[in-house]
């Protein structure tokens, strides 16, 4: 099942979406579904179904959910580590080290206020020459750290700050604008391989193509349970909380992102979620 959230009456409500329709659950948001779901003990889809309406209206799609807290995961793909590493001018170092520890790197990227969804704007920090988007597989996160779905997530970074010192991680991650979602929640039981999925990233400026890239989740160097276990470890993580699996996907230098340009996420089973820049 795919859920998303639809503007009705000036208000965001969740819906499901199907074969390009949407039929609202009224009086909820996702976040309002999930926990409901969770108080009554049923699961995600099937409280959806009970309570969607049976008639569609036309889906345009917000950001799927606003989120309590989001996470990002870092270097679980090896072509991050080895970036990250070049950026430092040596081959094995930190992201390396990292990369092959047994504990994960894990930050606080934010809560719903830096989150913007499909067709909004994402956030170039006005002090970054480099901001680059992640595109990355996300996990949707009930009570517990129970998985309940997968979206798309752009974790927009100013590498340029990251790359002056490791130690500004957080102003290059969390700032307006800075992480994207969407465009739906595909819950658990219809994805059938969450580390077999295709993702490609596209960035046009003025409609001319300034870079493509795309990854398989099968190359994501960390399970989801090993990721989500150090997240809760002494830290009761709230439902609906949402988790960013890390970046395979690595852009260049010269297609650093101008305000306007456009950056493309896709992975065929659950969408494309497009956004456009603007400085922040
Ligand atoms: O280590 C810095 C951030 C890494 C990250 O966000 C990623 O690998 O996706
Ligand atoms: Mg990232």
């Amino acid at each position: 099942m795919q859920i998303g959230q639809i503007v009705l009456d000036g208000r965001l409500v969740a819906a499901i979406v199907e074969d390009g329709l949407a039929r609202p659950i009224p009086a909820h948001t996702t976040l309002d579904l999930i926990r409901r779901a969770e108080v009554e003990g049923l699961p995600l889809p099937e409280l959806a179904s009970l309570l969607a309406s049976r008639q569609p209206v036309p889906a345009k799609l917000a950001i799927p959910i606003s989120p309590t807290e989001v996470y990002g995961c870092g270097v679980t793909y090896e072509r991050s580590a080895s970036f990250r590493d070049s950026e430092q001018g040596t081959t094995d170092g930190m992201y390396a080290a990292v990369y092959r520890a047994e504990r994960p790197e894990i930050f606080f990227k934010g809560t719903a206020r830096v989150c913007t969804g499909p067709g909004e704007y994402i956030g170039q920090r006005a002090d970054s020459k480099f901001t680059a988007p992640e595109p990355e597989l996300a996990l949707v996160l009930g009570a517990k750290g129970k998985i309940l779905g997968y979206t798309l997530a752009d974790d927009v970074s100013a590498w340029d700050i990251e790359r002056e010192n490791a130690l500004y991680l957080p102003q290059s991650k969390a700032y307006n604008g800075c992480c994207s979602l969407g465009p739906v929640i595909v819950t658990v039981d219809s994805i059938a391989d969450p580390y077999n999925l295709v993702m490609t990233c596209s960035i046009t400026r003025n409609g001319v193509s300034r870079f493509e890239g795309s990854v398989s989740t099968a190359k994501l160097n960390r399970k989801f349970e090993q990721l989500i276990e150090y997240l809760y470890r002494s830290n009761d993580v709230p439902s609906g909380a949402v988790v960013l699996t890390g970046t395979g996907i690595i852009v260049t230098e010269e297609a650093a992102l101008a305000p306007g340009d456009v950056v493309s996420i896709s992975i065929p089973e659950i969408g494309l979620l497009e956004n456009t820049v603007r400085t922040v």
